[in-house]
């Protein structure tokens, strides 16, 4: 069946500029948005739509959120930025509240995620050489085969995804690949005495939410310990309640060595990172060697305050859990031949399409937004299904609704 997704007339001219005026470095779903509050998006013609990206788990809390906004908007006014040449007087404030929080000695603020992916590594690295005693140069990182973390040059050079990395060598030296969820893989590279850290996802985001086998994350744990690496958890799209816990190392109850925290530490405000670890990592480096000019800066810590608050003051966990299993139990129940799985934890999920034509699910995603709901492919046959953790029942339930009626114009 053929189907019209034409634009209208207005959404096209900003997809023009769009076209002519910036890089072609993404592929969107043809909509045009200006307005979002909670659960909804509202393009440029005032049409509403379920958000079920939330910013890749950006907006976790829910877009404008009103406390988060109100704390953006009282601080912007008063200040915003010092750099790290002087003192602000929310800094310590904002260090103190989140190693309290996630239970560690220290943080180093950035700003966005990959930034908080470099970080973690340089601590590794000189962790590596001042602690473990590696020889100068010699340390490695250890990667998960699929998985993401930025597009930097060294973010590129632990990926296994050639729509990443092919064209953009050399690469970064020092980092090794093990297959995810392998913990045989992971013990043998760990006969290396040179290996520093493994840096991980608890489960794989941009792969297609794919969740590794129960005990996996207890098994990293175990091994980091005994063979003296740093586990390096990348929280930075399964942390902050996504999960249906606050972190997703805490359904095993497992506690990384270094912790990346990111988009939702801003309520999908502005791009906040954070690196938590203990001191015996985080005072290898001393000032001057690491750094940038927004992180930490006043108006970023009273939002990431802010926005950690109501995570916990809305049981947006709580939330998550309860709504992600009735999303995947309605998904479920819809039977449908395009759908050969669904899977996810919390509200971070997706459905694995079963077509031959790879194209399909870019397809399904036309007609959702059609009907309202914002859904965007990865990887060909997976769609991501995350929408902000305040989403209640009757709202998923007219999702899936919206789904199952997407899903039948295809058939
Ligand atoms: N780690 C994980 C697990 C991520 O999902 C990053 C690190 C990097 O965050 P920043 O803030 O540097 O983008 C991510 C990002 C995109 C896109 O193109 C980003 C992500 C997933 C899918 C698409 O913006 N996650």
């Amino acid at each position: 069946m053929t189907t019209n997704h034409d634009v209208s007339a207005k959404a096209a001219k900003y997809l023009a500029l769009e076209d002519q005026y910036g890089a072609h470095n993404y592929h969107p779903i043809p909509v045009v948005l200006e307005r979002g509050e909670g659960v909804y998006l509202y393009d440029v013609d005032g049409k509403r739509y379920f958000d079920f990206l939330s910013g890749y788990s950006a907006v976790n809390q829910g877009h404008c959120h009103p406390a988060i906004i109100k704390t953006l908007q009282e601080q912007a006014a008063k200040l915003t930025l010092t750099s790290r040449a002087f003192h602000n007087n929310l800094l310590g404030e904002y260090e103190q509240y989140i190693t309290k929080y996630f239970g560690y000695d220290k943080v180093l603020p950035m700003n966005t995620g990959v930034e908080g992916g470099e970080t973690a590594i340089k601590l590794a690295r000189r962790w590596g050489y001042n602690v473990k005693g590696i020889a100068d140069n010699e340390a490695k990182i250890i990667f998960a085969e699929g998985n993401f973390w930025g597009r930097t040059l060294a973010a590129i050079s632990s990926s296994t995804d050639p729509s990443s990395f092919k064209g953009f060598g050399p690469y970064m030296p020092g980092f090794g690949l093990v297959p995810y969820n392998d913990l045989v893989a992971l013990e043998k590279a760990f006969q290396d005495k040179t290996v520093a850290a493994f840096m991980v996802e608890p489960i794989q985001g941009e792969a297609g939410v794919v969740l590794p086998d129960d005990g996996y994350l207890k098994g990293v744990r175990t091994l980091c310990t005994q063979y003296n690496v740093l586990f390096i958890a990348d929280e930075i799209q399964t942390g902050l309640a996504r999960t249906g816990k606050m972190l997703a190392c805490d359904h095993e109850e497992v506690r990384p060595d270094i912790l990346i925290l990111g988009k939702a530490l801003s309520g999908g405000t502005l791009p906040i990172s954070a690196v938590l670890a203990d001191d015996i990592v985080m005072m290898q480096i001393k000032p001057g060697e690491h750094g940038s000019t927004y992180g930490g800066n006043p108006l970023a810590c009273a939002v990431a305050m802010k926005s950690l608050e109501v995570l916990k003051s809305e049981k947006m966990a709580e939330n998550a859990e309860a709504m992600g299993a009735i999303l995947r139990s309605e998904l479920e129940k819809l039977n449908s031949p395009l759908i050969k799985l669904v899977r996810g934890r919390g509200l971070l999920n997706a459905i694995v399409i079963d077509h031959k034509d790879p194209e399909i699910s870019w397809e399904l995603c036309l007609h959702l937004r059609d009907l309202g709901l914002l859904a965007k492919p990865t990887h060909g046959d997976k769609i991501r299904f995350a929408p902000p953790l305040i989403i209640n029942e009757f709202q998923i339930k007219e999702a899936v609704q919206i789904i199952a009626t997407a899903l039948s114009r295809l058939s």
